[in-house]
């Protein structure tokens, strides 16, 4: 029940990348061969899907050898799908604290989808009974606190905020205290969009980073980065050069509704060595799943 509905929102959030997957079966119909017009095609496809081009080329060989060694046939679609099952790996969600709040960082560059990201994800934990705390570290762009606070108030869930322009490591600090102070189990911590070639900006993060660290043993206890799907391999690109400014623990791959390039989920097992742990599929409070491969790859065919 559970793995259908997560596997029905999926469909519909990644139907612009199915568009790119999803016609590999008939393609194998009509040529009734895997050859090397059949093997062009789905290359092409998978280059359209932004699987990357180490992935590709795995994709590619394996099918053509599967082929030739007579263990595929008319299954070619179920061979393939189970070869990118089998290339990803499941997000385990949020580690937890043994005891007292567990504090998740939330990083990326701007616009990527963290504070959307930071209420979906907020929600969802409420929905699993935890007390959530969310810090409105992001005192740089105007409106930052705002967003956050409407969405906080949505939500229901409590909010640390101070007026724009203050110091980030600040919020942090009290948000730390309010967590501890009334029993919160989570405390979800917003920041500023930066790149990472923004050094002043890095370093505050390091800041917010060493403040909770100091305040919560352990803290922070997970770092997210938030990737925007839309910009394909660049987010991977992102990804690579924040993982060498902070030390992150996972990502949230955001707006996947909004691009055939839902196959960089593939590339960023490639490259990146960092668990995709949630997947954003849309803009209201419900869009935001736990990765699982196998209903995204099922979700791709679909
Ligand atoms: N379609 C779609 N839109 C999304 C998703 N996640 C976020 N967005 C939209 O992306 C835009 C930017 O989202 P924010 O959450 O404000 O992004 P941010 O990273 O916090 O932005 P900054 O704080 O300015 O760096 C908003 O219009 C969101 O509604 C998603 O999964 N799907
Ligand atoms: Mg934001």
């Amino acid at each position: 029940m559970v793995f259908r509905a997560i596997f029905e929102k999926l469909k519909v959030g990644l139907s612009k990348t199915r568009g790119v997957f999803s016609g590999f079966a008939s393609l194998f119909r009509l040529r009734g061969k895997v050859d090397r017009n059949f093997l062009a095609e789905m290359e092409k496809r998978l280059y359209l899907a932004d699987v990357g081009v180490t992935a590709t080329f795995l994709i590619i060989e394996q099918v053509r050898q599967s082929f030739l060694n007579k263990e595929i046939g008319e299954d070619v679609e179920t061979f393939v799908k189970q070869q990118l099952k089998e290339m990803l790996t499941a997000g385990e969600g949020i580690s937890y604290a043994a005891n007292g709040p567990t504090v998740v960082m939330v990083a990326g560059v701007n616009g990527s989808g963290k504070t959307t990201s930071i209420a979906k994800l907020a929600r969802r934990l409420q929905q699993d009974g935890k007390k959530v705390l969310v810090a409105a570290c992001d005192t740089y762009r105007a409106a930052a606190v705002e967003q956050l606070t409407v969405w906080s108030e949505r939500i229901g869930c409590e909010i640390v905020k101070n007026q724009q322009g203050s110091d980030p490591a600040s919020v942090a600090h009290d948000a730390c205290e309010r967590a501890k102070a009334r029993g919160f189990d989570v405390l979800i911590v917003d920041t500023a969009g930066r790149l990472h070639t923004q050094k002043h900006l890095m370093r505050e993060l390091e800041k917010i980073h060493r403040v909770v660290a100091r305040q919560i043993p352990g803290a922070p206890h997970e770092v997210l980065l938030v990737l925007d799907a839309t910009t394909g391999q660049n987010a991977i690109a992102q990804a690579e050069n924040f993982e060498k400014a902070v030390r992150c623990s996972g990502i949230i791959l955001a707006k996947l509704d909004g691009t055939a390039k839902g196959g960089a989920i593939f590339a960023i097992k490639q490259k990146i060595d960092l668990p995709v742990k949630f997947v954003g599929v849309g803009e209201t409070l419900d869009d935001l799943e736990p990765f699982d491969p196998d209903s995204y790859v099922e979700a791709l065919f679909a």
